[in-house]
């Protein structure tokens, strides 16, 4: 009608350069994988450390590397079945052994007797499962010359070590984890999500100075160079896309020194070993494991659990057993969980609510309960049922007495009880 308008100004170019959290926040559930040499010690990841291996003893380990076992498309599907949708994989932990073939180093998967790269296979298989890909990269490196700390120090401030160790030269070794995550950003396509381990709070882990010490804004700048889109946690000792709690559950949704929101992830072992521990006997169980995953969507974070694979690449049978249960859970719980976040109503006692637009979804911890009784949902509820089998709840009434919806319920399957309410907004 207006043949004079000036016609619209063409759309603004897509933020390339922003960090792609949507899929994060969405996926809510990921998988962690600890896997390298100290999976054929089969004792913890930090075995080196922690029983004071020299290098001699410790490289009996890369001279036997040979997971003939290896199948990462199986991997990628048992997550995907469990409900996760991305995986991490270390490509070096601190032992700094490298599954990839790195031009850096030689201490590396393709001179062991395996002689071939493990990080390729790994990103095509999450891939082709449509799970994004994250890699875990240590910052801390036991076999470089030039790190502050070898491996068979275990004391982080012990002076008379450090100072035995004053000559190594910090930036040669920066010049090599730069370059190394160079490589890693560069050789495999798109890398979605990068976790760095670790110096807390500007405070490297044997005392040293951290963010300085990996010259990690620089670092930063790199990898945002390099991916645009990724996310990248907060272990560089400076502040980044997501903080990550370490094998505990926040008490509330978590923040930044000024109070507002983060992204956050918590990152679980299966066993309290990240690395195969073939002697632990001390495994979650599937329903506290997805309590903890309903916990922390309730807060707005997500899950990443850890599996330790075998020395000859397969998955523990302990920890497939945990994501066929998770699985048969998500099969008829997935929505309460994927793009879900905090609801603003505050949920009863032993209950976690999820929510999604408008759906509240009402996570019973303990349960078979009577009478629930849901506090200032009255008038808003307009339906309920439980979301295993969408079987109506009957009794939903409201008490004029209490400002609350009560639903009386009746014998129901075992684990976390799941209702699924649609609510009428505010
Ligand atoms: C820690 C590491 O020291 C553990 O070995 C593990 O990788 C965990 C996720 O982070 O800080």
């Amino acid at each position: 009608a207006h043949s004079d308008t000036p016609p619209p100004p063409p759309a603004a170019p897509a933020r390339e350069e922003a960090p792609d959290t949507a899929w994060f926040t969405a996926a809510r559930f990921g998988m962690f994988v600890h896997w390298g040499l100290y999976s054929l010690a089969a004792r913890h990841e930090w075995v080196k450390s922690r029983e004071r291996l020299t290098d001699e003893q410790y490289q009996v380990y890369f001279d036997h590397f040979d997971p003939d076992r290896y199948d990462p498309v199986q991997w990628a599907r048992a997550a995907r079945a469990a409900g996760m949708r991305y995986v991490v994989l270390t490509a070096k932990h601190h032992d700094g052994f490298c599954l990839w073939d790195t031009a850096l180093t030689s201490y590396k998967v393709t001179n062991t007797p395996y002689g071939r790269d493990l990080v390729g296979p790994f990103v095509e298989a999450c891939r082709a499962e449509g799970l994004k890909v994250g890699l875990y990269y240590s910052l801390i490196d036991w076999h470089h010359p030039s790190f502050p700390v070898d491996g068979t120090h275990p004391q982080r401030d012990d002076e008379e070590f450090k100072a035995a160790h004053a000559d190594r030269d910090i930036q040669d070794y920066q010049r090599y984890l730069h370059g190394q995550v160079r490589e890693l950003l560069t050789s495999f396509g798109r890398i979605d999500y990068l976790f760095f381990d670790f110096s807390y709070a500007g405070r490297s882990w044997w005392g040293g100075k951290g963010p300085d010490d990996w010259d990690s804004a620089n670092l930063l700048k790199t990898v945002r160079e390099l991916q645009p889109h990724i996310l990248v946690n907060d272990r560089t000792g400076l502040p980044g896309d997501f903080v990550t709690p370490e094998q505990y559950q926040p008490s509330r949704p978590m923040t930044a020194p000024d109070g507002s929101p983060v992204l956050w992830e918590a990152c679980q072992t299966l066993n309290g070993s990240w690395g195969y521990d073939r002697d632990n006997l001390d495994h979650k169980s599937a329903d506290l494991l997805i309590r903890m995953l309903v916990d922390g969507v309730s807060k707005g974070g997500n899950l990443l659990l850890n599996v330790g694979p075998t020395g000859r690449g397969e998955l523990d049978p302990r920890d497939s057993a945990a994501l066929a249960e998770i699985g048969r859970w998500t099969r008829t719980h997935e929505r309460a969980v994927r793009g879900c976040g905090p609801s603003p109503y505050t949920a009863p006692a032993e209950c976690r609510y999820t929510q999604r637009g408008d759906r509240l979804y009402v996570h019973l911890l303990a349960w078979p309960l009577r009478h629930l009784h849901l506090p200032g949902l009255a008038g808003r509820v307009r339906y309920a049922q439980l979301l295993h089998d969408a079987s109506e709840i009957v009794r939903v009434h409201i008490d004029p007495d209490r400002p609350a919806v009560n639903t009386e319920m009746g014998g129901q399957p075992a684990g976390t009880l799941t209702l699924e309410i649609p609510v009428r907004r505010p």
